[in-house]
């Protein structure tokens, strides 16, 4: 690993501009489950508990299903690689953040530029009046054994992105942005299936950036990418976090 590590590094140290698109294994040591690698959520639920027409029909189908993802992202703690990233940002300020994860750990890690592609939990909004409520709100009628609702008695909806739902606009156009201009992308933790964000690294290619990829398991980049990295992301991160200082 310490040969990968290096070269890993110098990408870092050489680059002008440093483009990273997260998935959710950046966080699966951090205790949240990802969706398609092993043991991830998929393998315990359909995919379409994430389906935006299921859950106008049957709220009670999504919360009774992400209640235990849910548990898992309110206790999450960042691991390593946040931190790496949020390190890289402090001490060459060149890199920007683009996650399709919604547990927030970029930020809680001290990332600033970030841009979160699927929303997060930080807020819902009631489906019927538009009221905006803080996450809290959901985590706390879950745990009282409710489906959340608003005051007008409309369900709430989190503030993630549902499949058929169409991206933020802002965090979409500025990962474009960024990935444009860099010289250097790396993918973390992403299988790379899910489009738009998937289309991503695409952006940064076209600009003859290197792409680099730091999974473990397929990607649908594999074939483009300068070098591939198949090691677990926290254990690869602190030790580039340790050449690094
Ligand atoms: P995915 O398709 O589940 O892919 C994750 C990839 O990471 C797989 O190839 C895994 O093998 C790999 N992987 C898992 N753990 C590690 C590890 N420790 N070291 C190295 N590689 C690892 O997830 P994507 O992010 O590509 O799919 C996009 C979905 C997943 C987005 O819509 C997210 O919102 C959604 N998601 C987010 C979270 C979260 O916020 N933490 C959790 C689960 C799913």
């Amino acid at each position: 690993m310490i040969e990968d590590v290096k070269e890993f590094v110098s990408l870092i140290k050489d680059a002008k501009k440093i483009f990273v698109l997260t998935g959710a294994g950046i966080s699966t040591p951090s205790g949240i489950p990802d969706f398609r690698g092993k043991g991830g959520l998929y393998e315990k639920v359909s995919p379409d508990i994430f389906d935006i027409n299921r859950f106008y029909e049957e709220p009670s189908y999504f919360y009774s299903h992400v209640k235990e993802m849910l548990d898992y992202i309110k206790n999450a703690k960042p691991n390593p690689a946040h931190y790496l990233l949020a390190s890289i940002e402090r001490l060459y300020g060149n890199i920007t953040v683009s996650t399709q994860n919604i547990d927030g750990l970029h930020q809680k890690a001290g990332s600033r530029n970030v841009f979160e592609l699927h929303g997060s939990f930080e807020k819902a909004f009631c489906i019927r009046c538009g009221r905006e409520y803080k996450g809290e709100e959901v985590f706390k009628q879950l745990e009282e054994g409710k489906i959340p609702r608003c005051k007008c008695g409309g369900v709430l909806k989190p503030n993630i992105v549902f499949f058929g739902e169409p991206l933020p606009e802002d965090a979409l156009y500025e990962s474009i942005k960024s990935a444009s201009e860099a010289d250097l992308a790396i993918v973390i933790g992403s299988s790379l299936v899910i489009y738009p964000a998937a289309s991503l690294p695409q952006y940064a290619l076209n600009n003859g950036a290197k792409l680099v990829i730091l999974n473990i398991g397929e990607t649908s980049y594999d074939a483009y990418s300068y070098k591939k990295y198949e090691y677990p992301v926290d254990e690869f991160s602190k030790k580039v976090m340790e050449l690094l200082k």
